[in-house]
């Protein structure tokens, strides 16, 4: 049994205490994620397509978010949630990206009920739904693959983004979850967070729930622990901060012709060399180098 897996499995399903998952879309932003304290990362499929200047719509191919996914598993000792899209296909798509998650030490994945390729849920233009049933067998196969017991599989309801009714995500929420999802995300667009207050009251409360609050990001987080949500995923607050301070920064250099400004707002080297640890290497040179040549 993996422990990083069971974490993880605790902290999606757990609707006693609420779990925060924060966004990562390479090594050093999971590194900085695990040292501020976050207990678990959520890898945001719009923050790792944006980083590599790519349209969150399954512009890059899986292999190469697997690339980024490993940086980020090797820098950190928290479980990572992959973004995984709709799998990246079908059934079959996603039962082999479940046996390659594993194999990088990735704890768990979320896919959402759309038809490959995706487009993000925040764009004008409309999605296609997967059909239920489809979905159902997607999870089911995955389930089936994963070797760990403690790999967790969420299922993204895209139903209430889509505009469809409530009874729809709700049907949804109890057959993905019949199916062996381990957790539900309830995804909306509104600005408050009225709609999945109202989905988390009326959904079987056996079952456990996680919000992704970007657009409702108002709403008091407070409201979300009093409605037993098990877990809040903040997307993606990183990416979206790293956008914005490297783009302050480069007006600034670019703009007065000097350093002199910025180097007060920005990181040192030293910090950096430090998060690194740069120490070891030099301990590890002392100990694998021959001395005094
Ligand atoms: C992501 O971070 O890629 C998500 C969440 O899927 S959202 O973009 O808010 O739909
Ligand atoms: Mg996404």
């Amino acid at each position: 049994v993996n422990i990083k897996n069971t974490h993880l499995h605790k902290i999606l399903t757990s609707k006693e205490e609420l779990s925060f998952l924060m966004e990562a879309h390479n090594g050093i932003s999971a590194k900085l994620a695990e040292e501020v304290g976050f207990q678990a990362l959520w890898a945001s499929g719009f923050s790792i397509s944006s980083s590599m200047a790519l349209r969150d719509c399954n512009e890059s191919s899986w292999r190469e978010v697997l690339d980024v996914l490993e940086l980020m598993a090797d820098a950190v000792n928290i479980p990572i949630l992959l973004d995984g899209d709709t799998g990246y296909g079908n059934f079959n798509n996603f039962r082999r990206l479940v046996q390659k998650l594993e194999q990088r030490s990735i704890s768990g994945v979320c896919i959402e009920d759309k038809v490959f390729p995706k487009l993000n849920s925040f764009v004008e233009q409309k999605n296609r739904l997967s059909q239920k049933e489809e979905f159902c067998g997607k999870i089911k196969a995955g389930k089936d693959i994963q070797r760990d017991p403690n790999f967790c599989i969420v299922a993204r309801i895209e139903a209430l983004v889509s505009g469809l009714p409530m009874e729809e995500a709700l049907s949804r929420a109890e057959a993905y979850y019949e199916a062996g999802a381990d957790a539900i995300l309830i995804h909306s667009k509104k600005e408050t967070g009225e709609e999945v207050l109202e989905f988390a009251q009326k959904c079987p409360s056996h079952i456990p729930l996680v919000l992704v609050p970007t657009k409702y990001y108002k709403t008091p987080t407070e409201k979300f622990k009093d409605a037993q949500i098990a877990a809040i995923i903040w997307a993606n607050h990183s990416f979206r901060a790293a956008y914005a301070a490297i783009k302050r920064t480069l007006s600034n250099i670019y703009q007065s012709e000097t350093l002199k400004e910025v180097e007060a707002d920005i990181a040192s080297m030293e910090e950096i060399f430090d998060l690194l640890q740069y120490k070891e290497l030099y301990e590890a040179e002392r100990k694998y180098l021959p001395q005094n040549t």
